[in-house]
């Protein structure tokens, strides 16, 4: 038996990824701009166990059954594949991120796993290699591979899909915990109806790509204003897509809603905070870190808050001997 341990952390968009053009090999439909944060990891151990006859997924220590186990299986096929193997494996992951409630945990949990199975199975990747293999699990895991910003090629092809490093300026998030229930429909399902249904989605493709573009130069040029005012104008365009699909579908509540708000009215009072949210209630606001005290103390009456920094990349802690 071999085995290895990763651990990852979640990241968040500042220019979103939201439909695929590609659901085969998982390739976004745009590319996308995240800071990798330095809270919530997702630590992951893969056991390579010639005795068992499938896959097994161990979440928090409660074994797994459906569709998280059969997710991980195929997973495990493409490295399995690609590594001429036949074993399975015992997958043990410790999330730290609340399950499912749009604070990326399928982004930190596919991004760990990709480096623990990798090292478990014998796969040596650069961390190119690593980014396209974490897209195969999950899109935005992709991003959680690389440490601080990460810019998310779209690309054409398996190899031309993979995120890497970009400096930005200083910034920190407060993260606001509307609510930590899991979410009625998932990410992936919103996507697949945004694409099918929503009359907004080809306004969303060409809008994004120019918010990417503007937004890499503002990173370049350290413009926190011109890469705030482009991240929350992103993140409400991706609601107003997903608020135009059908069946109808919904994931900010009146709380969210307060809480940009309340970011809106602290930029009239000369502090640069901009807020985003993912597919969830939970909203994140982007400052400058000298801000992110006062941020919290304007909206940590409306959520749960937490102030995150930019993080680590995928840590391989146990590298399986050989
Ligand atoms: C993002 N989200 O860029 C966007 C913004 C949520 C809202 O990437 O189908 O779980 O596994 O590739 O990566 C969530 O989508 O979707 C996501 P799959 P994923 O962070």
């Amino acid at each position: 038996m071999t085995h290895a341990t990763a651990r990852a952390h979640p990241n968040i968009a500042l220019v979103k990824y939201w439909g695929k053009r590609d659901a085969a090999v998982n390739l976004p439909a745009t590319g996308s701009l995240s800071m990798t944060l330095d809270i919530f990891p997702t630590t992951t151990t893969v056991t390579v166990d010639p005795a068992l006859d499938r896959d097994v997924l161990v979440l928090g220590g409660a074994a797994q059954d459906g569709v998280p186990r059969e997710r991980v299986e195929r997973f495990l096929d493409i490295v399995r594949a690609a590594t001429g193997s036949g074993h399975h494996a015992r997958v043990e992951t410790e999330n730290t991120v609340p399950s499912a409630a749009g604070l990326a945990s399928s982004a930190s949990g596919f991004a760990a796993l990709a480096g623990a199975a990798a090292s478990a199975y014998g796969w040596t990747l650069d961390l190119p290699g690593l980014s396209r293999l974490a897209r195969r699990g999950s899109g935005s895991a992709s991003r959680s591979v690389i440490p601080g910003f990460a810019v998310w090629h779209a690309g054409h092809d398996d190899a031309s899909s993979f995120a890497e490093a970009v400096s930005a300026p200083d910034l920190a998030m407060v993260v606001a915990m509307v609510d930590r229930r899991e979410k009625p429909v998932s990410s992936r399902e919103a996507m697949r109806r945004s694409v099918l249904t929503s009359p907004f989605y080809p306004a969303w493709i060409t809008s994004t790509a120019q918010s990417l573009e503007s937004a890499l130069s503002a990173c370049a040029d350290g413009d926190v204003d011109r890469l705030g005012r482009i991240t929350e104008t992103n993140a409400l365009r991706m609601h107003a897509v997903i608020q135009a699909c059908d069946p109808p579908l919904r994931y900010l509540t009146p709380t969210s809603v307060a809480i940009f708000d309340r970011v809106a009215q602290l930029r009239d009072e000369g502090i640069a905070a901009f807020a985003t949210a993912d597919a969830g209630p939970n909203v994140v606001v982007l400052c400058r870190p000298d801000d992110a005290a006062a941020v919290d103390a304007a909206i940590s009456g409306l959520a749960e808050t937490v102030t995150a920094r930019p993080g680590p990349g995928l840590q391989v802690l146990e590298e399986a001997a050989r």
